[in-house]
């Protein structure tokens, strides 16, 4: 049985369209990481990660250190529910990634003051937290920890699909040598690689059932999905407000006065404003043309609640966020149905 380098899955040349294909079974690397890898194109679409709870148990029942990867940008997407009851009494490394995703001008200090906070009130504990970026920022950092608290155990690296776990192996190992890729569902599964004589397990990422990255055509995801740092959107509120994400994402805000509305979201986006009283009229008329990319099954939910902090973000699993300051009475959210959509005290 050989098993591919590039995601884990075992090597077969039966099934064309299934894991670990390939038409010659003395290959390192299954058809799909091999085009994934040379040429960016996705041949077998694998999207669902593996259930929560089977990843989870796999690793309570091993005595390693785990790297828990978090995408910075998507980071209510990548708490993982149940982490804490299943693999709480691990030693947990938090490495925060994509860092280069979210504006130079917040301080590390500022993130990591969010990131403890968010622990707090999830109740997660975690040994340390580093944070990684596309430029091999934080690597040094990862294996000096890695080395004080590792005690010769193995290193388990997790995370929800798409966080960057399998990037973060090809960092520390300084070569490409694991598929990575932007679609979820890259890694299929337990993969060990060995680096400075330490044996790392890559994982296939926890499923991101309500994200809405599972809720696009896989083409659009290079228009939703940020490639480079973020460069917020600022809107000063004159009068109720409506904002339309392509045709993704609605935001409705009445009751404004003097409030301010920024947008945490990848550029390639469209982001359209309009009063709120004109708003469902346009979305009803530009909705699947000059508002796209839009949600495969388009079905949508409606959720309004009252503004009750100062400054709030309303985020969005996938897509990134809103940030509201200012005097606003009622915010409205239309988001794809299964979305999760949440609402939290500023990130930044
Ligand atoms: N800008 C930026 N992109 C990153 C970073 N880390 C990972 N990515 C991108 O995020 C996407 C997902 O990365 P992967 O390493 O495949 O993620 P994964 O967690 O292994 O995903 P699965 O195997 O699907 O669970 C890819 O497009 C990476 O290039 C980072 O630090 N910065
Ligand atoms: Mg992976």
């Amino acid at each position: 049985m050989t098993i591919c380098k590039g995601c884990g899955a075992v090597l077969q040349n039966e099934y064309p369209d299934q894991a670990g294909y390939t038409p010659r079974l003395d290959a390192e690397y299954c058809r799909r990481c091999f085009r994934l890898i040379h040429y960016d194109d996705l041949t077998v679409s694998m999207r669902t990660g593996i259930d929560p709870d089977m990843v989870l148990n796999e690793i309570a029942a091993r005595d390693a250190l785990v790297l828990w990867v978090v995408d910075l940008f998507d980071f209510e997407a990548g708490m993982i529910p149940g982490l804490t009851r299943k693999i709480g009494d691990k030693d947990i490394i938090m490495v925060c990634s994509k860092r280069d995703i979210l504006p130079d001008t917040l301080s590390h200090e500022k993130i990591a003051r969010f990131v403890f906070a968010r622990l707090k009130e999830l109740g997660i504990r975690i040994k340390g937290l580093i944070m990684t970026s596309k430029d091999n920022d934080g690597i040094r950092e990862v294996k000096d920890a890695v080395n004080m608290l590792r005690n010769g155990r193995d290193v388990i690296v997790i995370g929800r699909a798409n966080a960057g776990k399998s990037t973060l192996l090809n960092h520390l190992a300084g070569e490409e040598i694991l598929a990575s890729s932007r679609y979820p569902g890259t890694t299929l599964a337990l993969n060990k690689i060995e680096i400075d004589g330490v044996t790392y397990i890559d994982t296939p990422g926890i499923e991101i059932e309500n994200s809405l990255l599972m809720q696009v055509n896989e083409a659009d995801l290079k228009t939703i999905l940020p490639f480079t740092t973020i460069k917020p959107q600022i809107f000063q509120l004159r009068g109720d407000q409506s904002f339309a994400v392509g045709g993704l994402f609605r935001l409705d805000l009445r009751g404004c006065d003097h409030a301010t509305c920024v947008w945490y979201i990848g550029s390639r986006l469209n982001l359209h404003r309009s009063k709120a009283s004109a708003a469902d009229d346009l979305w009803e008329k530009h909705y699947g043309k000059l508002f796209s990319p839009v949600p495969v099954n388009n079905a949508f939910r409606t959720m309004t609640i009252r503004k009750d902090l100062d400054k709030m973000d309303v985020v969005v699993d996938g897509l990134g966020w809103a940030s509201i300051s200012g005097q606003v009475g009622t915010i409205t959210t239309k988001a794809p149905e299964h979305v999760n959509v949440t609402f939290r005290k500023a990130m930044l």
